[in-house]
């Protein structure tokens, strides 16, 4: 079986009983159509025949992969819950009882009022998880559901992932949100650092079939240098693979911009005129010397000169780092030096370098200076971390937990998040999460978080509701618009409005209270940008326009009236031909709105108007990056790194058959030296702990990954007991998590270190 993406096959027609219907994937950042043969039931249900990708989407082609193609197999997992539960005995033996949704709102008031009424509102919080984002229903209505909780304590999977990047990118271009994407369908050079695509489909970069998008960079003489310490599938179609030390990137880019110096080779081109930092930022990176990013990162000195002029001498050339450089104890000065050597070579914002995305429901800046970012407003109460994005790092929320005091979290909502497998020393939170009072858990499935929770709240499946993708269409390699509406009618309550009644509740109006007046609310808020001085609306009557707002669910109406209202939108009739909701419902392949175009100054917020070469916060780090040095000699610990397959999704998508059978994945990747040194063979089940924990797994002894280095993914460990995962438990894998360090943080964003885990390797009985 290939793993990679399928084409769309033959142009076999409709089968036969079924309706044919496209879609967006919602289930990984690469946003491709989905062309879907379906058995309606005639009551609003149905079944998913086949699955195909959609060849006239007007970005992905019809590209999908695996998971695209099974996810009729998703709605239709037995286990998917279809009823809200309450859980009636104690952690240990949980009693799970399938309720109506009034018994389980009522349920949910009367234990997160008694939380509230006893211990405040800074004794509650809230887990945001990764498909939040894959989710326009969650991602409009989690912010009300925060505010009403009015705590503190907010927690996401970004702490897990990418927010060193919102940070380099705050601190630079004065927003957490101006994420520079590699333009790759037009570069003609790509190094790429801890990114897998191959696998992962790509992220921060929203590319359908990035694989081809690589391919069709070389085939136009371009060059793509992959660095990694293990030589995946995309290091094996690039021209050249580096390996590289565990979470030393960001010495070997400051590397980099030291060679651009000493070699005279910085050109900022376009962006003469809007740079502050450049005269000081040499004297920062002097101490990374060629030789000196040798002895740190195991990349050959000579190597770091050739690339460095490798990437100033192409026509177009972009840097690009994902988890690999985000999930590091230095990850926002990795981002921050991708960035940095974008504009120094003069590709920052250039067709072919990296550049900024304007998606359908945003606008472009107005061109005047901003107030910059700012962090640190709050600090943790247990380890005085200080908020990121109003976020402390969620490596945290166990000591928040446990830890006795006034502010001790006593109340959790989780939505679409799985932390007792995503997030560091996932055993203690487990233990954590038994302790609290009341947990609700909005989530389709009862896995090893949810189970803790005293009501568990399941939303519709992706196609029982509409779909458009509000964040990656603003990471996209091309600007595109795609809305989807529901393919299935729900047979419950929207994930909207089980937010919306939470957040009515946790605001002190009760179960019974209508979910109506959030619908308002967020509709109201978007609808300000109609009457902002400037608009082509302003001065025109509200009434007027809400009355114009088009879309059967609140979800669908608040997208209407961002898509009209943005930067392609038709402003409610002002702009003839511009975007709406209906102009998308009428484009189901998509809208292609053209290639990326510049966006400097327009996209800068920076006090000064500039991008900030050189942020203080990024120097001070810069001293502590310096200090970092290599492997000492006779040093037994390996280091852990993650790694993604393509038929995975973090930890969800274990429940379904096709997509976990085959060969055993959650194996322990290790190269021959180091599995001879321990008299490990292929196969054998070895013991690796870390400072905080242990596993066993299978050993799978490859050159694929460096010496010294180990590969364990993550989202396994499907072996609780109180669970409801028929499939993932015949196939558990073990926790990657349970080994990750809650210590161990990215100081700058408070994002975990996931990858570059010390730990030790050996026998079972050894
Ligand atoms: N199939 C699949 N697709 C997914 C997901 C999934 O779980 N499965 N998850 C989605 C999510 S939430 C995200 S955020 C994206 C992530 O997207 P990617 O970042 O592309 O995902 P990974 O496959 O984890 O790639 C990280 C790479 O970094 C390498 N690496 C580890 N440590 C280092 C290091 O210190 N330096 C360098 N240079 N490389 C290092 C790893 O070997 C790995 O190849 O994928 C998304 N897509
Ligand atoms: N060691 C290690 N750990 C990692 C990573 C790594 O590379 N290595 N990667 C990290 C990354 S990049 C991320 S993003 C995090 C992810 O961290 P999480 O978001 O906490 O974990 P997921 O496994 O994505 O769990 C998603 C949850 O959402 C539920 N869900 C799915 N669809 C929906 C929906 O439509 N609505 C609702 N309400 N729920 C839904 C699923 O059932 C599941 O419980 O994991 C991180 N953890
Ligand atoms: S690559 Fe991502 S968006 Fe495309 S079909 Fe697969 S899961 Fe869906
Ligand atoms: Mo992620």
């Amino acid at each position: 079986m290939p793993s990679g993406g399928t084409g769309a096959g033959e142009d076999t027609g409709p089968l036969a009983g079924t309706t044919t219907h496209v879609r967006t994937c919602p289930l990984c950042e690469a946003t491709c159509g989905l062309e879907l043969a379906v058995a309606h039931d005639g009551s609003g249900g149905g079944e998913v025949v086949r699955v195909r990708g959609d060849r006239h989407d007007v970005f992905s082609a019809g590209y999908l992969c695996a998971k695209g193609s099974a996810i009729g197999r998703l709605h239709a997992d037995p286990d998917r819950l279809r009823q809200p539960l309450i859980r009636r005995g104690t952690p240990d033996d949980p009693q799970f009882e399938a309720v109506s949704w009034d018994d389980a709102f009522a349920e949910v008031e009367r234990l997160l009022t008694a939380a509230i009424d006893t211990h405040g509102r800074t004794a509650t919080a809230v887990y945001l998880g990764n498909p939040n984002v894959h989710n326009p229903g969650a991602a409009l209505y989690t912010r009300p559901l925060v505010r009403a909780l009015g705590t503190p304590n907010i927690f996401s999977a970004s702490t897990v992932d990418q927010m060193p990047r919102h940070v380099s990118s705050g601190l630079m271009f004065g927003h957490p949100d101006a994420i520079a994407v590699p333009d790759l369908d037009r570069t003609d050079y790509l190094l790429m650092l801890g990114a897998n695509p191959l696998e992962s489909n790509g992220s921060l970069c929203t590319a359908p079939d990035f694989g081809g998008r690589l391919d069709a960079i070389r085939a136009r003489g371009g060059r793509v240098v992959v660095v990694d310490p293990r030589r995946t599938r995309t290091a094996e179609l690039a021209d050249e693979h580096l390996f590289i030390r565990p979470g030393t990137d960001a010495v070997f880019l400051a590397g980099l911009i030291r060679e651009l110096f000493a070699t005279d080779r910085v050109d900022l081109a376009h962006l003469d005129q809007h740079v502050a930092g450049l005269d000081e930022l040499e004297s920062h990176v002097a101490a990374f010397t060629p030789e000196h990013v040798e002895s740190v990162t195991g990349i050959a000195a000579d190597t770091v000169r050739r690339i460095a002029v490798e990437l100033a001498d192409a026509p177009t050339a972009v840097v690009y780092g994902r988890i690999g450089t985000t999930t590091v104890a230095f990850g926002t000065v990795a981002s921050w030096a991708t960035d940095v050597l974008g504009v120094l070579t003069g590709n920052l914002d250039a067709p072919g370098g990296a550049m900024f995305p304007l998606a359908a429901h945003n606008l472009p800046g107005n061109g005047t200076p901003g107030r910059g970012f700012t962090m640190g407003r709050r600090r943790s109460r247990v380890r005085n971390h200080p908020e990121v994005r109003g976020e402390f790092p969620v490596a945290t929320l166990a000591e928040e937990i446990t830890t006795p005091g006034d502010g001790q979290i006593r109340a959790l909502v989780t939505v679409a998040g799985n932390p007792v497998l995503s997030t560091p020393d996932s055993d203690r939170l487990a233990s954590a999460l038994a302790t609290l009072e009341c947990m609700v858990s909005v989530d389709p499935y009862l896995n090893e978080t949810t189970r803790f929770a005293h009501v568990v709240l399941p939303p519709p499946s992706a196609l029982e509701r509409c779909h458009y993708d509000l964040a990656f269409t603003g990471l996209s390699v091309r600007n595109v618009a795609n809305f989807s509406p529901a393919l299935f009618e729900p047979t419950g309550p929207g994930e909207h409005e089980i937010l919306a009644r939470l957040a009515l509740i946790a605001a002190g109006q009760g179960a019974g209270a209508d979910p109506s007046t959030i619908d308002e609310l967020v509709l109201g808020t978007l609808l300000g940008r109609a009457s902002a001085p400037g608009a082509p609306t302003a001065g025109r009557d509200p009434a007027e326009l809400a009355a114009m707002i088009t879309g059967t669910t609140p979800v669908e109406r608040a997208l209407d009236v961002m898509v009209r209202t943005g930067a392609y939108g038709d402003w409610f009739g002002e702009v003839p031909g511009g975007l709406s909701l209906q102009h998308l419902l009428d484009h189901p392949h998509g809208v292609d709105l053209g290639a990326l175009q510049p966006r400097i100054p327009e996209v800068l917020r920076t006090p000064s108007g500039k991008v900030e070469l050189a942020p203080d916060a990024i120097v001070a780090d810069l001293a502590r990056l310096a200090s970092l040095e290599g492997p000492t000699d006779g040093d037994e610990a390996l280091m852990l790194i993650g790694r993604r397959h393509v038929r995975s999704n973090n930890s969800w998508m274990h429940n379904v058959e096709i997509l976990v059978k085959g060969r055993e994945r959650c194996t322990l990747l290790m190269h021959p030296d180091d599995a001879n040194h321990r008299g490990l063979g292929d196969g054998d089940r070895a013991v690796v702990r870390s400072r905080v924990g242990e596993v066993t797994a299978p050993v799978e002894v490859t050159d694929t990954v460096m010496p010294g280095v180990v590969s364990l993914p993550h989202g396994w460990g499907h072996d609780d007991p109180h669970t409801s995962l028929a499939v993932a438990a015949a196939r558990p894998g073990v926790n990657a998590n349970v080994l990750t360090d809650a210590e161990a943080l990215d100081p700058l964003s408070g994002t975990s270190v996931l990858n570059g885990i010390p730990v030790t390797v050996g026998a079972t009985n050894g």
